[in-house]
């Protein structure tokens, strides 16, 4: 588990392969600063070493780009996709200035953001499909935040009945964090991120 505590927030990320396999062809990436904060969850097609080739390349990318807008980002994932099986990438940015979060998706990861004064849960949908290295339509959304929410990033190993209630009914990251890893089910590659945005 990657834990991050910091006054503007607090992450948890967990992440198991699939039985059998020793490496995941999932992959995430977290990064923060004063001013951003910006994570990734990334699954490459396919399983074991494959998937993991193409996966691998999201948090270099990220980790020297970071700056960029997801947008950028994001092209530039899809272009080194280019002769390799492709990857299922979201990547999100929260903005502690602006108190303000971005996110997009391309392929089958799902997000959600829970707000403590707002009934409505966020869950902006994905543009189907992978990054594959060719030329790619992307959909990326901005938000604004408060303190007390709540926010999860998982790839398609974790399935979750009811995301609503289960956000609805946790304290806080931490507590989600926990009650995922308790009914995570082992058959695949798994990857998640939990966050409470605190300012
Ligand atoms: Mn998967």
């Amino acid at each position: 588990m990657e834990v991050i505590k910091h006054p503007f927030l607090e992450v948890f990320v967990y992440q198991e392969a699939k039985e059998g396999n020793k490496e995941s062809g999932d992959t995430y990436f977290t990064y923060m600063n004063e001013q951003y904060f910006l994570c990734a969850i990334a699954d490459g097609l396919g399983n074991g070493p494959i998937a993991r080739q193409s996966s691998e390349i999201i948090p270099l990318i990220l980790a020297e780009y970071h700056h960029e807008t997801i947008d950028e980002l994001l092209l530039r994932c899809n272009e080194l996709m280019y002769q390799k099986r492709g990857a299922a990438v979201a990547i999100m940015k929260v903005d502690f200035i602006a108190k303000t979060l971005e996110y997009s998706c391309v392929g089958n990861i799902k997000f959600y953001m829970t707000r403590r004064d707002d009934e409505k849960m966020i869950y902006p949908l994905p543009v189907m499909g992978y990054l594959s290295g060719r030329p790619q339509k992307l959909r990326t959304q901005l938000y604004t935040y408060k303190p007390g929410d709540l926010f999860l990033l998982h790839s398609d190993g974790v399935v979750l009945g009811s995301p609503k209630s289960t956000m609805r009914n946790s304290a806080g990251a931490y507590c989600l964090h926990q009650t995922l890893v308790s009914t995570i089910e082992h058959g695949d590659d798994a990857t998640f991120i939990t966050g409470s945005l605190l300012q």
